[in-house]
């Protein structure tokens, strides 16, 4: 049996768990597929809790996610979200769909009836055949505050969605995450893991909280598995996001290299065995393999299923390369 966890966050970490699952039911072996998913998103909003990156891992995984926009349900309409707006609630920047408020209003009612964060994302894997078993990385919650030149800070979704990242950070914090414990079956999958993939998602703001959550990054180097990360930056770029904000933010360079180098060789500080690059970022190579890391480079755009598919099997064939346990 393959058990292959991802570490991943929303949009991007979505398409590529799709592309992983893809390769996995390609193959010929029996597979487990666990992602482990950033809960620094969610937020309290009229009301409800909302779990940004939980929810585009589900729906995507589930085809049922609004492929067009990134988030949200497919074919969703807007009416509640009308009248919360007549009433002046929530955000007025901030669209809640009709469906997706269902899933919102399940998960705060279990909230309230005392079940866990763990125990709302065990249910919420239930409903459809995912293929996979999504994981919050905490029950704790540690949503991402962002810090400002001003000394004021916000939510990250407000500094998201309302001022798309143009409000230059000083810096992000999961305020408690320093007491914040693994959620439930975290640390068995990554001891049980065959491969452990990191997504191409944001560094900070999607990876950063997952690696911060005590034990994890530990459990990461300790794990029998290969660690193979993607990298979320082409050719100087980010393909989705803003990653090329909060980069620069912690000291990173938005490269390709800057980014393996900032998750580094796994050893007493790093957590990765190898990296893969685009094909445009080829020139970047010997820039991390000198840093210790195993340096791949391979197509990297998403455009499709089958491409996602291709890339899946490419990280998986690396772990393989890498020696992973049971092979
Ligand atoms: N992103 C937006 O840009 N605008 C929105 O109105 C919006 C609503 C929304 C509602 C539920 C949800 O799960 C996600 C939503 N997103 C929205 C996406 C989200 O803000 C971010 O893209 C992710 O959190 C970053 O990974």
């Amino acid at each position: 049996m393959r058990r292959v966890v991802i570490l991943a966050g929303g949009v991007g970490g979505s398409r590529f768990t799709l592309g992983v699952r893809e390769a996995l039911r390609r193959g010929d072996e029996d597979f487990a597929l666990t992602v482990i998913a950033n809960t620094g998103d969610d937020l309290w909003l009229s009301g409800v809790r909302l779990q940004p990156d939980v929810d585009s891992l589900l729906y995507a995984l589930a085809g049922q996610n609004d492929t067009v926009r990134g988030w949200g349900r497919a074919g969703d309409t807007e009416r509640v979200n009308a009248e919360l707006q007549a009433w002046g609630a929530g955000w007025p920047w901030f669209t809640l769909g009709d469906l997706d408020l269902g899933t919102h209003l399940a998960r705060t009612g279990w909230l309230r009836e005392g079940a866990t964060v763990s125990d709302v994302v065990a249910r919420l894997n239930t409903r459809w055949d995912l293929g996979a078993r999504i994981l919050p990385m905490t029950d704790a919650e540690v949503d991402t505050r962002v810090h400002l030149q001003d000394g004021g800070d916000l939510h990250f979704q407000e500094w998201w969605t309302r001022h798309r990242a143009a409000l230059v950070p000083t810096r992000f914090e999961n305020p408690g995450i320093d007491r914040a414990r693994p959620a439930e079956g975290v640390l068995d999958a990554l001891a049980a893991a065959t491969d452990i993939l990191i997504a191409p998602s944001n560094p900070v703001v999607s990876l950063g909280p997952i690696l911060a959550v005590p034990g994890i990054a530990d459990a990461l180097r300790a794990a029998d598995a290969p660690v193979v990360g993607v990298s979320p930056i082409i050719d100087g770029s980010v393909v989705r996001g803003m990653a090329d904000v909060c980069l620069p933010t912690i000291g990173v360079e938005t490269a390709a290299d800057a980014v393996a180098r900032h998750y580094a060789a796994r050893s007493a500080a790093g957590i990765l065995d190898a990296w893969l690059l685009a094909e445009e970022d080829v020139a970047l190579a010997p820039a991390v393999a000198a840093a210790g890391i195993d340096a791949h480079v391979i197509p990297l755009w998403m455009s499709d299923l089958d491409a996602s598919a291709a890339l899946g099997a490419a990280a998986l064939a690396v772990s393989d390369e890498q020696g992973r346990p049971g092979v």
